[in-house]
């Protein structure tokens, strides 16, 4: 069943929120504390070992109770049930998004063209297993003996990032393995690493879920080639393994099919960080923790699946992003995780959400007329306190930001904790009261606050509640997706990148011209004088 075509701005409950916002568009959110002393008791969901408080906004309860009108009007509920039963809801491919089958723990099958895809999930997993076993014991050795010491991620894009970012956020869970990732093409960023690896003693993971992408292959092939200068044709099979669905191609490249390990076409590349995508992050937590990563999102997928809107954060956080965007006008959010491992979170999470969010035909095929995608940027705390808050403090515009905070640091250094998250704590307060206009008080020194803010507080960053908190984000952005009344699942800006690129390549080759527009046709002769 297609989803449906639900034009938001035309929904009842779209009409009452536009009335509803000349009354709330200039409330202040310290009006609204002063109003209702049950105010964070009412705005704030707990879930496991999550606390989600989003009083700090500028919503009443008719606020919420209209948005969550919205998404039932749109037929959010049933969107759920086919994002999890296998609906192809990636429509303009055809295609059914399943990444939440590779986490999931039910039996009852899941199927894709009427075959259960669960065994074939559970066998890739159990491959996965045994392979980095064999690797972190050291039983597989490389082509001099040695054991493997260290690991290359080849891939760019949803094939890149996801592992990257792991990498970081999880490496206090990891082991004696280093990981290293390369993805761009700059032949540099290649040679860089090379000079720092030992044949003798690396693994290479060759991802690519097409196995066309310019940039792998590219990479794939210098690095091999470097290979080849000091091991011999046979020994490549000790080195290079990939994951991929398009198992012809990777057998092509040489590499042999028990060291290919599947994914499918329902896995989205910027989602399939929970498939084989994520071998280098087996690899360097160990299996058991890379399990508890998926169980987490699993967690996190059912809790998403079966709460009510009100009580449900993916669906809130979602709301309350819809009502900035659509009704305030905001142009970007914020996310700024308190916790140097999330370094590169906010990057991970831009891809899934601009790619997926980054849409201007709705599903019916003609342009919509409200505003989609959000633009989300961020760094951590307290690092962006001294770089960018000054103008989410007193800039002219609306940026409503996420926190993320842990109560727990992972070595226990008390004295450093407490100051980080004092800054925490003392930054959405001071985004929502400001510093009042006071006589003698200069203009300049004045904060208007009224600055929304919602403070996600976990207990403690482990591979569990890593898992849940991107699958927060994942459910956050299919909800907005839904009620855009956009496809999210797709990406032909993607597509179109990878084509442009190929044609100007050809030109660069054969130093010869093919038509351009004047700029580039400049540039292009600058490049080849
Ligand atoms: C993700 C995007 C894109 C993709 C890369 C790599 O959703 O489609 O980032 O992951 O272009 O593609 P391959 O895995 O096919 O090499």
């Amino acid at each position: 069943m297609p989803l449906p075509t639900i034009n938001p701005t035309q929904t009842a409950a779209w009409q009452k929120l536009q009335a509803h916002f000349e009354q709330m568009k200039s409330a202040q959110m310290q009006d609204l504390f002063a109003a209702d002393a049950q105010r964070t008791a009412k705005f704030h969901i707990e879930w496991e070992d999550f606390l989600f408080d989003y009083s700090k906004n500028i919503v009443s309860e008719e606020t919420l109770a209209l948005l969550q009108d919205l998404a039932t009007e749109v037929e959010l509920k049933s969107a759920i049930e086919q994002y999890f039963g296998g609906g192809l809801i990636n429509q303009t491919e055809n295609r059914a998004v399943l990444h939440t089958a590779l986490r999931s723990k039910q039996t009852a099958p899941i199927l894709v063209d009427g075959q259960d895809i669960l065994p074939e999930i559970a066998a890739v997993k159990a491959k996965m297993r045994a392979f980095a076993n064999s690797i972190i014991s050291g039983a597989h050795t490389g082509y001099t003996g040695k054991a493997i010491e260290t690991v290359v991620n080849i891939g760019i894009g949803g094939s890149d990032l996801g592992p990257a970012m792991l990498a970081e956020a999880l490496k206090y869970y990891t082991n004696h393995l280093r990981v290293h990732f390369i993805s761009n093409i700059d032949g540099d960023h290649v040679q860089e690493l090379l000079k720092t690896l030992d044949p003798e003693t690396t693994l290479f993971v060759i991802v690519s879920k097409t196995f066309t992408t310019q940039e792998t292959l590219t990479n794939a092939q210098t690095i091999r080639a470097w290979f080849l200068q000091h091991a011999s044709q046979p020994d490549v099979a000790k080195h290079f393994v990939a994951v991929s669905t398009n198992l012809q191609k990777v057998q092509d490249f040489g590499i042999a099919p028990e060291n290919i390990f599947p994914m499918w076409d329902w896995v989205g590349g910027r989602f399939s960080l929970w498939s084989a995508v994520g071998l280098s992050i087996c690899l360097a937590v160990g299996p058991d923790h890379f399990e508890e990563l998926l169980n987490g999102a699993y967690q996190m997928d059912t809790y998403f699946k079966t709460a009510p809107f009100e009580q449900n954060m993916p669906v809130v956080m979602a709301l309350l992003s819809i009502w900035y965007n659509n009704f305030f006008g905001a142009e970007t959010e914020a996310m700024i995780p308190y916790n140097q491992y999330l370094q590169k979170l906010v990057p991970y999470l831009q891809q899934g959400i601009m790619e997926s969010n980054g849409k201007r035909v709705g599903r019916d095929g003609q342009p919509v007329s409200h505003q989609t995608g959000t633009i989300v940027w961020g760094e951590p705390g307290t690092n962006s306190q001294h770089a960018f808050f000054q103008l989410i403090h007193q800039g002219t515009k609306l940026i409503p930001t996420d926190f993320i905070g842990f109560k727990q640091s992972l070595y226990g250094n008390k004295e450093h904790h407490d100051k980080l998250m004092s800054n925490f704590f003392a930054q959405t307060e001071a985004l929502l009261m400001g510093r009042p206009e006071a006589p003698g008080l200069s203009p300049f020194k004045v904060f208007t606050g009224n600055k929304p803010t919602n403070t996600l507080l976990i207990d403690k960053l482990t591979p569990t509640s890593l898992g849940a908190l991107i699958a927060l984000y994942e459910h956050k952005l299919f909800v907005q997706g839904i009620i855009w009344n956009i496809f999210s699942y797709d990406q032909w800006g993607v597509e179109l990148g990878k084509e442009l690129a190929n044609s100007i390549l050809k030109d660069i080759e054969a130093a010869q011209m093919a038509p351009h527009d004047a700029s580039t046709t400049f540039l292009l002769k600058k490049f080849l004088s």
